[in-house]
């Protein structure tokens, strides 16, 4: 990994495979820069191990069996990133004002290391200055009761855990809010809408387990080797005992190629590696629907052909079909269809399990195949292949990321992946299930205990039956709507959790210029960022604990707990020593501004504060399904599982089915500007950041060093546009003549990315996002697909 940007970065095709000697090289520099290079890698020992702390990259399950180290490159990134030496201390803040920090660079305010003290922005000197917790509390709790609850907005990003989540939540309902948008309103929203219409479940039924279990493995929209490394273990397994895996991506991604296991001596020694996907399918951006419709189409009249050359069967034509042309149809069904070659699907299942199977045929049996293959970018050929995969393997297992969610259609591509699987039953039984890989470590747990602006999925009466409060029942914000009321005027206040709102948002012009209104933020954080140094008038920012230290607490030293993406929930023990003797623990700050805020309750914020398992109850007795047993079953190895109906094939839908939901067009009108030259963005991570945490300026698999300011493009469009490799552009959105948004001074990067599309990194091409390109019903922003134009640029790219 690079540190600082390079004056002449480079751009050179990666040869290697995802782990090996690259990734063991990359763990060794980031510990040594961190100044952690013993003791970084004596902690590491203890990363997502029972009793150890759960890793604070990405959600990926923990095996119950564990491996010696069950790290990842990325989790040992995070991990230095947080235990590091440097401190953001009095001295870094007496001498910065904050307007001087509004010109640095996002890896360089992070890169000054961990808070150490409680701040207060001081007017005069444009400076944060030292404050007592206590100020700092009892001037936050006196602007809240100033402000009316609408007004003001609880930010949470994913990484806060189940015990914190629950307070945070509580705190905002009793102060009059259900304004609670989160970082998973910009992730996985549309999984959290769609999964719900069409198997009764908000999040994904998948276990580890099923990877033992499944035939195939359809991997869509998802970078394995960077976003979610430990799950290429799980998939290496698979490969090995024999299964299949199908890819969709738009981009080829070494992860999802080819992969050395660091952890196996034989193969660092020999360099033989594993190849990952046996079919690679690089679909456009925003393709998902039309190629997924392409698979069931061939499936679906495979299944046709069956039935009709079954009747000339009875008709006494000795098995030839009646008409001729189905010949090749006939000849394919026969190839992937059931022992008794009568059908290609699982009509059973459909029958007993499913509704809405007619409406959604007769759609897949309309689309022509020329359409399809012009919307996907793959052809009919590809797409059969894929679905003669998929109709020859008894268990399927669906893996999917952002790459489908992130879109104006992301709900619908959601509802495309469940219709797939109904298919032939591949919900439910061992191998076959949907997996919604998420991101931050705590991010689907946050939902479970009750972060949502959507008081519908709150038991409310619970809350207020345990508390003696009456909830709002209003519907908050989301994330998108919490920017629109700054905009507006509405939000005056912004509390944050963690995150790094600003940079993750879309509109940043807009909204950084609301923020700057706003009558208080306070930022709840371990390192500095933008979001930190813009501000309101009044504005707090208060360090705290990461999960990886020491949480000392009345009782003892404290654990906390978070749920993994193949839902099961993990105990986490902090090991190392807190970064400053000022930090107090998430729930602590929580509590203190509860208490400062809301006066006296019946709510026992201080108890909690001193024993976390009191929390646990508390969480217990709201939810006392999900949480059956918390703190005796918290340190279970590998976890212990949510229930999840959908697992077992009861469906709490609308119809108490699983619904065939038929997404109402391919495609969604992107455009209307009448210029031509519009190419389709999305915006990706590199393998040298966490979000908007930039460790560097490495992205080692896709051959990027040195700088962030490219933009990925196919050969034919640099040629069509006349631009040249290497050269300097800007980007601007081409939604339509009134939409003017532009990001300037980037390098062209000749790529192996389907025509018509390009791509650029995340979060420096956030300022070209509308608001309002979002998902209709989930609200998440269309971060995968935009319409732009790429043009000359006289500027230079700089870092
Ligand atoms: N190291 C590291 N780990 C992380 C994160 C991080 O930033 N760094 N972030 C965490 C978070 S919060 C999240 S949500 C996850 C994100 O993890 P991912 O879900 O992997 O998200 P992205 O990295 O944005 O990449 C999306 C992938 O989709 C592909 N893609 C883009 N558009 C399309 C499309 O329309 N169709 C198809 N089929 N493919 C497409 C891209 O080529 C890319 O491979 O990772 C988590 N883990
Ligand atoms: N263009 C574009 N935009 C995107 C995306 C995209 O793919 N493309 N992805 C979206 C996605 S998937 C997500 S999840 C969001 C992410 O949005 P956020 O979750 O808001 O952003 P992060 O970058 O994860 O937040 C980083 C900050 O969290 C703080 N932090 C770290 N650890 C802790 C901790 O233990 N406690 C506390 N209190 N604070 C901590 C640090 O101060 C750090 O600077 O961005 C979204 N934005
Ligand atoms: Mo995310």
């Amino acid at each position: 990994m690079a540190g600082k940007p390079k004056d002449r970065p480079r751009v050179k095709p990666y040869k290697g495979p995802a782990g090996g000697w690259g990734s063991a090289k990359s763990v060794t520099e980031i510990l040594s820069r961190e100044h952690r290079p013993l003791s970084g890698a004596k902690l590491l020992a203890q990363q997502n191990k029972p009793e150890g702390y759960m890793c604070v990259s990405c959600a990926w399950g923990k095996p119950a069996k564990t491996h010696p180290l069950e790290f990842c490159e990325n989790g040992a990134k995070a991990t230095a990133w947080e235990v590091t030496s440097r401190r953001a201390d009095r001295a870094f803040f007496d001498k910065h004002k904050l307007a001087d920090l509004e010109l640095w660079r996002d890896h360089d305010l992070e890169e000054q290391g961990r808070l150490t003290h409680p701040m207060r922005w001081d007017p005069q000197s444009d400076k944060y200055v030292a404050v007592s917790w206590e100020m700092a509390f009892e001037e936050i709790g006196r602007e809240l009761k100033a402000l009316d609850p609408h007004a003001v907005d609880f930010y949470t990003s994913g990484r806060a855990s189940l015990e914190t989540s629950y307070m945070y939540q509580l705190f905002a309902r009793m102060y009059g809010s259900n304004n609670l948008p989160d970082s998973s309103n910009m992730c996985h929203e549309s999984s959290s809408v769609a999964l719900p219409q069409s198997i009764g479940a908000s999040v994904g039924t998948a276990i580890l387990s099923d990877f033992e279990n499944t035939d195939c493995i359809f991997y869509i929209a998802q970078n394995v080797g960077t976003s979610s490394p430990r799950m290429l273990h799980d998939l290496q397994d698979a490969v090995d005992r024999g299964a299949k895996i199908v890819t969709f991506n738009m981009l080829r991604e070494r992860g999802l190629e080819r992969f050395i296991n660091p952890q196996s001596p034989s193969q660092m020694l020999t360099g033989s590696e594993t190849k990952i996907s046996s079919y690679y399918y690089q679909v456009r951006n925003g393709g998902d629907i039309a190629a997924l419709f392409g698979v069931c189409k061939a499936l679906i009249e495979a299944d046709d052909a069956l039935k009709v050359s079954a009747t000339s069967r009875v008709a006494g034509k000795d098995g030839i079909p009646a008409d001729p042309s189905n010949a090749a149809m006939v000849a394919f069904a026969a190839s992937i269809a059931s022992a008794d070659k009568k059908h290609v699907l699982d009509h059973d299942f459909i029958k007993e399990h499913t509704c809405g199977f007619d409406v959604f045929a007769s759609a897949a049996r309309k689309y022509e195949w020329d359409e399809l293959e012009r919307v996907s970018g793959l052809t009919r050929e590809e797409m059969m292949q894929a679905a003669a995969i998929y109709g020859k393997s008894d268990a399927v297992l669906t893996i999917y990321g952002m790459g489908l969610t992130q879109q104006l259609m992301g709900v619908q591509s959601v509802h495309m992946v469940v219709n797939l699987a109904l298919l032939r039953g591949n919900i439910g039984k061992p191998g076959a299930n949907i997996c919604a890989v998420r991101g931050h470590s705590n991010v689907q747990g946050q939902r479970t205990v009750g972060i949502t602006e959507k008081p519908g999925l709150v038991p409310l009466d619970k809350l207020s039956e345990l508390y003696g409060f009456t909830p709002p029942r209003w519907t908050g914000r989301s994330s998108v709507e919490t920017c629109k009321a700054m905009m507006d005027g509405e939000a005056r206040a912004f509390i944050s959790l963690g995150g790094n709102f600003l940079k993750a948002a879309p509109e940043t012009e807009a909204v950084e210029a609301a923020w700057r209104k706003l009558r208080l933020t306070v930022q709840i954080a371990t390192k500095l960022n933008r979001s930190h140094v813009l501000h309101g008038e009044v504005a707090y920012l208060l360090p705290c604990l990461g999960r990886i230290e020491v949480d000392e607490q009345a009782t003892g030293p404290q654990a906390v707990s978070i749920e993994s993406s193949v839902a099961h929930f993990h105990g986490s023990r902090g090991k190392i020593k807190p970064a400053s003797k000022e930090l107090l623990s998430e729930p602590a700050i929580v509590a203190g501004l509860a208490k400062a805020t809301l006066g006296d309750t019946v709510v026992p914020w201080d108890q909690w504060v001193g024993d976390y398992e009191t929390i646990r109850n508390a969480i217990e007795a709201t939810y006392p399904e999900t949480f059956k047993e918390f703190n005796k079953r918290l340190f279970q190895p590998g976890g212990f599982p949510r229930p999840l109906p959908a697992r077992e094939r009861k469906w709490v839908t609308n119809s108490g089915k699983a619904n065939f939901i038929t997404p109402e067009r391919l495609f969604p009108e992107l455009s209307t500007a009448s210029r031509t030259d519009v190419l389709h963005l999305a915006t990706l991570r590199s393998n040298d950041q966490f979000n908007t945490t930039i460790y560097g300026y490495s992205d080692r698999f896709r051959g990027i060093e040195g700088t962030r300011k490219i933009v990925f493009m196919n050969v034919a469009d640099i040629e069509a546009l006349g631009l040249s490799n290497g050269m300097n552009v800007d980007l601007a959105t081409a939604i339509d003549e009134k939409t003017v948004r532009r990001v300037t001074g980037l390098r062209v990067v000749e790529y192996g990315i389907p025509k018509g599309c390009c791509a650029a990194y995340y979060p420096e091409t956030n300022p070209l996002f509308p608001l309002q390109h979002h998902d209709a019903q989930s609200k998440t922003p269309s971060y995968k697909l935009l319409p732009v134009y790429v043009t000359p640029s006289l500027e230079t790219p700089r870092d």
